[in-house]
């Protein structure tokens, strides 16, 4: 506690201890230390675990059946684990998505169906992995290297953003998260959309270049460098590395 009767105050500010109350930033990131505020409190940020799928990184997956290298979607899975396992042990909020459609299709739009069908993945057809990127169905799960633990957050999402037609924004508001990191697949699609549906809410967003992954290598660059515009125009971009190195937890940092 300070004490601030020599200002003629007669309050007391708590100091959190931050052995107790850990802190992120500021993050060394692009175009700006990251956050914008300086530090966040690790309970007011939450990770954001996009999308990581067989459908999107696994054989007979949607990517797959749609020709994409999987080793790019892959990419980022090691370093993702390790930013859940540190994002869980600080105690940050944990948000894992899911990209997928109900059984009926019903929530599937006849123009995003039709595309999948002319790239040969048509949503809601047979696969190796069941039926593509349908609830329930083998590829729809997360991947056993990020799965979600028993109390973290699932959102079931029919569209690219994390925002549109799903709970996220009550969530994050009713637990008090003001900042999100964000992991996941495809760096140039759902992370993407969900991060520029975050950043017109007023969330301070940060994406995780060795974190995510896109179906083309170009496209995931491109992604990124898009974020760093205009001042960040979505956020700010870093590494893991930055992450971990700018989390204090006491007289040391984390990382
Ligand atoms: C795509 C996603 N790329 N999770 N979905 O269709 O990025």
């Amino acid at each position: 506690m300070d004490d601030l009767s020599e200002y003629g105050m007669t309050c007391t500010v708590n100091r959190l201890d931050p052995l107790r109350h850990p802190r992120l930033g500021p993050v060394a990131a692009d175009p700006y230390p990251w956050p914008y505020d300086g530090t966040v409190a690790a309970d007011q940020a939450a990770l954001m675990c996009i999308d990581w799928q067989v459908d999107f990184c696994g054989p007979g997956g949607y990517v797959d059946r749609m020709g994409y290298d999987i080793g790019l979607t892959r990419a980022g899975l090691p370093a993702a684990a390790r930013m859940l396992a540190h994002a869980r042990a600080i105690g940050m909020l944990v948000i894992h998505t899911r990209e997928g459609h109900c059984a009926d299709l019903s929530d599937l739009p006849a123009n995003k169906r039709w595309r999948s069908a002319q790239i040969g993945a048509e949503i809601g057809g047979p696969g190796p992995q069941g039926r593509i990127l349908v609830r329930g169905e083998p590829g729809w799960e997360i991947l056993p290297e990020v799965a979600p633990q028993p109390g973290e957050v699932l959102i079931d999402k029919p569209g690219k953003g994390a925002f549109y037609a799903t709970q996220l924004d009550l969530v994050l508001r009713t637990k008090g998260i003001t900042h999100l990191v964000l992991t996941g697949i495809t760096t140039d699609v759902c992370v993407h959309t969900t991060m520029r549906e975050a950043n017109d809410r007023g969330y301070e967003c940060l994406v995780l270049s060795d974190c995510t992954g896109a179906t083309e290598l170009g496209n995931h660059v491109a992604a990124l460098r898009m974020v760093t515009m205009q001042g960040g125009v979505f956020g700010c971009v870093a590494t893991s590395d930055a992450v971990l190195a700018a989390t204090t937890t006491g007289d040391h940092h984390a990382g």
